[in-house]
């Protein structure tokens, strides 16, 4: 079924799942600009008629973007991060924003906990080891034990307390830096990112991505956290100085990282692959069927009720 000739026009800046693609093609004009040989002219053509952005975190929308757009009155976010959308060209225009909040907090807090027990537990070196026929020659290299540890949470939000929440059963004492203590948390509160990454074993970032936090986790926070300490970052590239991580792991200045974000996704830094105390995935965090399938659902239902005239559901303040 595709759209009536009257439907709203909606840009959408990279696809979605074929279980979003249909519904959104039923409502709307889409315009699919990941298709467009010449994004430029492509933009050009249909700016006269775009009423919303249909974007996802990673690729978010830019204030070029947004300004070729004369008609826009919202941008969509399949994502909870609006770090790559400018807020401020939004704001100054009126432009409403919508992200997917709590609907992924779960998965992204259970792949800070897998990612920290694969990295510690050295599960994919294990795989590698059996597959490889490795073992027929020997014992496999130890790996360190998870219970007992100090885990750092950077970022207390929702996602940071569901990570807590997830760990309080692996019996780990918990930390956790943000701007201001939460006076429900029982867990430690620091003010300084580097002062918690010297009292912490493993530390797990899951700050939001943007200006304020951009290369937080820096060379100081990385010798902070010593040749003992393990980093898990499930937020966003942009939070940690990966030049000075690269030269921190390849020298053994950590112990090593789990890394589901990455710079320049998804050709991320080619000297990754050759370290053998990383763990990484493809920014995955709210990679399951289940997360995706509502995830979509909120962004369908915010671009509904914003063509009927009613408020957001999961709007961007
Ligand atoms: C998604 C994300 O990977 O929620 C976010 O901020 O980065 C992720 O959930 C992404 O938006 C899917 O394309």
């Amino acid at each position: 079924m595709t759209a009536s000739a009257n439907s709203p026009h909606v840009l959408m800046a990279g696809p979605y799942p074929e279980w979003d693609m249909v519904p959104l093609q039923a409502a709307y004009t889409l315009h699919r600009l990941w298709e467009a040989p010449d994004r430029a002219a492509f933009i050009a053509e249909h700016a006269p008629h775009i009423r919303a952005i249909a974007t996802r975190g990673e690729l978010g929308a830019s204030a070029e973007l947004i300004a070729a757009l004369p008609k826009l009155e919202l941008v969509a976010c399949y994502g909870v991060g609006t770090d790559a959308i400018d807020l401020a060209a939004c704001r100054a225009r009126g432009i409403h924003v919508s992200n997917t909040p709590d609907v992924l907090n779960g998965d992204v807090a259970d792949l800070a906990v897998g990612l920290t027990l694969a990295l510690q537990r050295r599960i994919a070196g294990g795989d590698q080891f059996v597959r490889s026929g490795a073992w027929a020659d020997g014992a496999p290299p130890l790996a360190t034990r998870v219970f007992g540890q100090r885990v750092g949470i950077a970022g207390f939000g929702r996602i940071g307390g569901t990570i807590a929440r997830r760990l309080s059963g692996f019996d780990v004492e918990l930390g956790y830096f943000s701007r201001t203590a939460k006076p429900d948390s029982p867990h430690r509160h620091f003010e300084s990112l580097a002062a918690m990454a010297g009292w912490c074993d493993v530390l797990i970032v899951i700050l939001p991505g943007g200006e304020a936090t951009r290369g937080i986790v820096d060379a100081e926070v990385l010798q902070a956290l010593g040749p003992k300490g393990w980093l898990v970052n499930v937020s966003r590239g942009t939070t940690v100085d990966e030049g000075a991580l690269l030269q921190a792991l390849e020298e053994k200045r950590i112990a090593g990282a789990a890394l589901d974000v990455f710079l320049n996704e998804p050709r991320i830094d080619a000297r990754f692959a050759a370290l053998d105390n990383v763990v990484l995935t493809p920014h995955h965090g709210s990679g399951t069927e289940q997360t995706r399938r509502a995830m979509g659902e909120l962004v369908r239902r915010n671009l509904e009720a914003h063509f009927a005239g009613r408020p957001l559901i999961t709007p961007v303040p």
